[in-house]
């Protein structure tokens, strides 16, 4: 029987990785974990127990996981990149800070950890192109240091005291239930929701920045099918590459202009977001997630922008344009 908190459970990953995870394991055996500000609505509150549980509180995090007899921690919590590099210590103070409380609390209480990592975890001196697992990580972005430094502290828990340590790196992620915010991906999300809009989409990054990119799909797989790996078989820990597709901006575009032939793109490239994206790999080679969990991700560009168009098509007829 898994008992399981999210940390961050009200963003991208963690509002939609919830549901699943309520789906899999029982509603009431997974507690979604949120900071005030940020609280659970609608079905994320109502199908199962939620509690405060801010990362950068060590005592409340302790409290959770000992009433909730916790064994599973996704810890979802972080600033994303273009916005780590606005507030630096503050994503310091939660990306590493608050993964170093969550690593002492599962050393103390024995629980299993996911913390997701990045391609922002590669830099400028990274191979570019199918970037190895094992490779030089040098990021200049505060988003990369945390990054880079959380996949060091998960695999030294895991070496030195035993704790069951085990992360991706995730690439850009495309989903329609909450908006990411702050990345530097956040355009393969922005462009679907202008396309159904009806809008020009102003385009932050220049044509030809190849990023990898996934659909939240198999982004939930990743991580579900990492936590229930047979250990025995995991070479690796912190962090796995995975990746779905590498693509730019026109191919974005193309792809739904295929159901949507009149929709229009301009480029307003962001300095920032340009800056970032460029230090990161144009694609990375996920072989190792492959051979060692099966990873086996199910959408492409195409199946990806079918899905997305549909999903947001329905969601802003409701909500509204
Ligand atoms: C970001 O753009 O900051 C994130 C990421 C790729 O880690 N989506």
């Amino acid at each position: 029987m898994k008992n399981i908190l999210i940390i961050g459970s009200t963003g991208q990953i963690g509002s939609e990785l919830a549901l699943c995870l309520r789906s899999r394991y029982g509603n009431e055996n997974v507690v979604v974990g949120y900071i005030k500000g940020a609280e659970p609505s609608g079905e994320l509150l109502e199908s199962g127990p939620a509690e405060e549980a801010d990362i950068t509180n060590a005592s409340q995090i302790a409290a959770t996981v000992k009433k909730y007899k916790i064994d599973t921690v996704y810890n979802m919590a972080a600033l994303l990149s273009a916005t780590a590099e606005a507030k630096p210590q503050m994503a310091w103070h939660i990306g590493l800070g608050g993964l170093f409380n969550v690593l002492e609390i599962a050393r103390e209480l024995k629980c299993a950890v996911f913390t997701p990592s990045s391609i922002g975890a590669f830099g400028h001196n990274t191979p570019k192109d199918k970037t190895p697992q094992d490779t030089v990580q040098r990021p200049q972005t505060m988003y990369g240091v945390t990054k880079v430094a959380g996949e060091l502290l998960g695999d030294y828990y895991f070496k030195r005291f035993g704790v069951d340590t085990r992360s991706v790196r995730f690439p850009g992620l495309i989903s329609h239930v909450a908006h990411p915010g702050g990345g530097t991906t956040d355009y393969a999300v922005e462009i679907y929701y202008a396309a159904v809009k009806g809008e020009t989409f102003k385009c932050p990054l220049q044509a030809g920045t190849f990023m990898d990119m996934m659909y939240m799909p198999d982004a939930l797989d990743a991580a579900i099918d990492l936590m229930e790996a047979n250990p025995d078989r995991l070479v690796h820990r912190n962090s796995f590459n995975v990746t779905s597709m590498s693509i730019e901006p026109e191919m974005l575009c193309s792809a739904i202009r295929e159901h949507i032939p009149d929709f229009k793109m301009e480029y307003c490239p962001d300095p920032v977001r340009q800056a970032i994206a460029d230090s990161w790999p144009n694609s990375i080679d996920d072989t190792c997630a492959k051979e060692e969990w099966g990873w086996n991700p199910k959408y492409n560009l195409k199946s990806t922008t079918e899905n997305m168009l549909e999903e947001l098509k329905k969601k802003l007829s409701v909500n509204g344009l």
